[in-house]
């Protein structure tokens, strides 16, 4: 069997993934990487998904909350929500912070993602991009603005490779890190779901496809159901 389809079993079942060969130390229960999920054309179909999605909803730079420091990345989304963060807050918006229009809808393609790995009865409402330069990193942080905390998030990394770091449930338990390339896919479900993790650099010249839309030397998606699906919904 593939490594591929014991880790889904095994998530499913609800019973750690086994070690992700590639971690040092076992990650949280839930956190399956899906090395080259995505073959060079998935990738480069995506891209041109993206690249749609971006003229349509240009990449923004979000503010920290409080402090209004700049993330050192920009972010766009797709979907009924996104995800911005300002000086006053961290929130899922209708709308783009920028031209007030609504988010372009999430493309088929990135749907399909979900659909085969979530192994979740509703479909994503946010698909936030982060479009990262060479020098730009996210620091370590949980993703908990989501009321539907026992939907998965399911990331897609494409351009460059990075190093992506994760922890525990608690910002002082211990942390490791791995490299995520260009097609790899990342499930965070059940515990991992509110582990902490962050991206701590971009790696120069990995990527195996043509330029980015945005100019961008890494985009990440993480596609997220925002709200508790209704009851019996499909
Ligand atoms: C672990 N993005 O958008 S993707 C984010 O590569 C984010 O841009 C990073 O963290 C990136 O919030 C990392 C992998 C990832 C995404 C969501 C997670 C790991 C996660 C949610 C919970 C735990
Ligand atoms: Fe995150």
């Amino acid at each position: 069997m593939s490594t591929r389809k014991h880790h889904l079993i095994a998530r499913y079942a609800g019973i750690p993934a086994g070690r992700d060969p590639q971690l040092p130390v076992a990650a949280p229960v839930g956190c399956s990487i899906l090395r080259s999920f995505l073959d060079l054309e998935a990738q480069r179909l995506m891209l041109t998904a993206v690249g749609r999605i971006l003229d349509l909803a240009p990449p923004f730079r979000p503010l920290m909350p409080v402090s209004g420091r700049p993330f050192s990345l920009k972010m766009s989304n797709a979907g009924p929500l996104g995800w911005i963060s300002d000086q006053s807050g961290y929130r899922y918006e209708e709308r783009h912070p920028a031209t007030g229009r609504h988010w372009p809808p999430i493309p088929e393609v990135i749907m399909e993602v979900w659909r085969k790995v979530a192994l979740y009865p509703a479909l994503p409402e946010a698909c936030l991009i982060n479009l990262y330069g060479p020098d730009a990193r996210l620091g370590l942080h949980q993703d908990r603005d989501e009321a539907a905390l026992a939907a998965p998030v399911v990331s897609i990394s494409l351009g460059n490779a990075a190093v992506f770091r994760i922890g525990g449930l608690q910002r002082s338990a211990q942390t490791q890190t791995t490299r995520l390339d260009s097609g790899d896919v990342v499930v965070l479900g059940g515990p991992s779901r509110l582990a902490f993790h962050g991206i701590d650099r971009v790696l120069g010249d990995t990527s195996p496809l043509p330029p980015l839309p945005g100019g961008a030397a890494r985009i990440n998606l993480t596609l997220r159901r925002v709200s508790e699906p209704a009851m019996g919904s499909p």
